[in-house]
């Protein structure tokens, strides 16, 4: 049944179908016609809805179980042989331990279903930079995701089977199995580059190439190998003279990097002739190039994108991407139609619907009709602003590295570090409102260091000393920033427009690093470089000059108060908290007072 000559990939495939029990294996080859059969099954079954073929072509929708909406930090484990290596902000459990657990939970789990063997490629499989991967599972609709968010079928088996090492791969082990939340578990095994998520059937919990391999098993590898796997996004920004420049900007779950990705310059920036190009929206592998840039590579090959919110007016190439060809889930059916509907899609919610658990709704009942964290899974190549380099195997080189937060007091609406010890630094103290992309609950402030809080898959100390090394390794390196879209005024209304609007930001960031003689001016602060009111084009904005006074103001106190927080965040790590980042630390509270 086979259809490789891949000792290592027969051998384990044989091997965890002993364990979990299938009915029959299937080789997902990536043709057309296999993933229709396959929709064609999982409609007959239910698990997914065939949506309206004329608005909606290709498109369907899928509810999860009400306890399995999002990613379940505290269930995510890091089992590396030393507890060490996965440091403070990691769960870690005895590999072998782990193991015999989980092999409890799976042994038999796939008795009556198929097993679907899924070859999967993160980044285009001809680049260098590509990492392989199979991912078993028993979910019809994971096989239809994944054929979506990455590159799957026949054409990895045979790469891999041609490569240097053939059993070079990572080894993803998936199964609904009951779906228990008690016995629910997404373990990474990084010495056996294996993942083993069980009892859960949604997103990046269970779409193993995602944030499991590219994020948490590739930041380690990158770690030994001398690059950077981040949960960045990355745009590019085409000014008149046809000159496209790049940043990458890390955010946490849920704070905008897919509309900051797919940003529509406003007016006064389009009749200027600039226009913005989206290389990724979730994750960016960064390696020093020839040319001693540093260069991003998004390995992803669609999207799996957060749906309330999204509209025409915040971010209209999502809205235009999810049109055909597009998995929803956990959002809305709107029964006189059927089509789909999630908060704020249009002032018009539909009055004949079944809201995300599948019950009937309407607007007046005051409940949400979408979860907060439903979600479209799209592919890339149908979003109208896609970048000509989104499979370059190279990728693009970047000018500017920003990390955000969402924060709703303190942090101004910009700043850049003074160089890259300090970005480092910036980047490491991120602080963010927790979002309804992870259980748990919403709005509580924690740290969230380059957004990768849940998705390092090492000791964070070690993470940020990699990072600073890496500053050592880029003769070019690009300039590192930190924005915040989320400031609020008293009555609790963001101050800032955001989306679109944040062009203005994005061009000033781009004019301090690569603008030359137009380069934009800043004033020094305590914290990094500020813009001036008017260093920022607010041409075509109707905003008044005390907001855009005080979403750049530096408030001592609250500085004072980070600084504090930080000391406390740090004393976590130990002595392995590169002491660059204390003096850095020290320096901040000197520059306060
Ligand atoms: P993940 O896919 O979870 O990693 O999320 P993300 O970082 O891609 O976040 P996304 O762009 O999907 O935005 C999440 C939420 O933040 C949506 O509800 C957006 O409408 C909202 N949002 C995005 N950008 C802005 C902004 O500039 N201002 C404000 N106020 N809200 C924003
Ligand atoms: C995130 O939570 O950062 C996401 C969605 O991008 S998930 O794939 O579920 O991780
Ligand atoms: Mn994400």
């Amino acid at each position: 049944m086979s259809v490789t000559r891949n000792k290592a990939v027969n051998d384990w495939v044989a091997e965890m179908a002993a364990m979990t029990k299938p009915d029959s294996i299937v080789w997902i080859d990536g043709t057309e016609e296999q993933l229709n059969r396959l929709r064609g099954k999982s409609t007959a079954s239910g698990e997914i809805i065939t949506l309206n073929g004329e608005k909606l072509p290709g498109c369907y929708l899928h509810r999860s179980a009400t306890n399995d909406v999002a990613r379940v930090e505290n269930r995510t484990f890091i089992c590396s042989r030393s507890e060490r290596d996965a440091g403070p902000t990691n769960n870690w459990a005895d590999p072998d331990e782990m193991y015999a657990k989980l092999r409890g939970l799976f042994e038999g789990s796939m008795a009556g279903r198929v097993m679907y063997v899924i070859p999967f490629s993160m980044a285009v499989p001809e680049s260098p930079f590509a990492k392989f991967g199979i991912e078993l599972t028993d979910s019809i609709y994971v096989v239809l995701n994944m054929a979506i968010v990455t590159r799957i079928g026949t054409r990895v088996l045979e790469r891999l089977e041609a490569s240097e090492d053939p059993s070079d791969f990572t080894k993803g082990l998936h199964s609904i199995a009951s779906l228990d939340p008690e016995n629910r578990y997404i373990v990474h095994f990084p010495e056996d580059n294996a993942i083993w998520s069980v009892n859960s059937g949604y997103g990046g919990n269970v779409l193993l190439g995602k944030k499991c391999l590219a994020l948490r098993l590739a930041s380690r590898m990158g770690r030994d190998e001398g690059w950077l796997a981040e949960h960045m996004l990355i745009l590019g920004i085409e000014n008149p003279r046809g000159e496209v420049r790049y940043i990458s900007a890390a955010f946490p779950s849920a704070c905008g990097k897919t509309n900051l990705a797919m940003l529509i310059p406003p007016d006064v920036y389009q009749k200027k002739g600039y226009k913005a190009w989206c290389v990724g929206d979730d994750i960016a592998w960064l390696r020093v190039g020839a040319d001693g840039r540093l260069w991003a590579v998004n390995p992803e090959a669609g999207f799996f994108g957060v749906a309330p919110g999204t509209n025409m007016k915040s971010n209209a190439n999502a809205m235009l991407t999810c049109q055909k060809n597009t998995i929803f889930t956990n959002v809305a059916q709107n029964l006189d139609d059927n089509t789909v509907w999630w908060e704020k899609m249009d002032d018009d919610p539909p009055r004949n619907a079944l809201d995300w658990k599948g019950d009937r709704w309407n607007a007046s009942l005051g409940t949400p009709g979408a979860h907060p964290n439903s979600r479209f899974t799209a592919p890339a190549k149908q979003c109208p602003c896609i970048s000509p380099e989104f499979e370059s195997p190279g990728g693009v080189p970047i000018s500017a590295i920003v990390f955000g937060g969402r924060r709703g007091r303190g942090t101004p609406l910009v700043y850049q570090a003074r160089d890259w010890d300090h970005g480092v630094f910036v980047g490491s103290t991120m602080g963010s409102e927790t979002t309804a992309a992870a259980t748990g609950a919403v709005g509580v402030v924690r740290r969230d260091p380059m957004a990768m809080l849940p998705f390092c898959g090492y000791h964070m100390g070690d993470y940020f000393a990699h990072w600073l090394d890496m500053g050592r390794k880029i003769p070019n390196p690009p300039g590192i920033f930190h924005v915040n879209w989320f400031r609020r005024d008293e009555s609790g209304d963001f101050l800032w427009p955001g989306y679109g609007e944040n062009m203005r930001v994005v061009e000033w960031i781009i004019n301090r690093v690569t603008g030359g003689s137009g380069a934009s001016s800043a004033r020094e602060t305590p914290i990094g470089f500020l813009p001036r009111p008017e260093d920022i084009c607010m041409e075509g904005l109707d905003i008044s000059p005390a907001v855009v006074e005080s979403l750049l103001a530096v408030d001592k106190a609250y500085w004072m108060e980070e600084v504090s927080g930080i000391h406390e965040f740090y004393s976590a790590f130990g002595d392995r908290l590169p002491a660059r980042l204390m003096e850095e630390l020290g320096a901040l509270e000197r520059n306060l007072r």
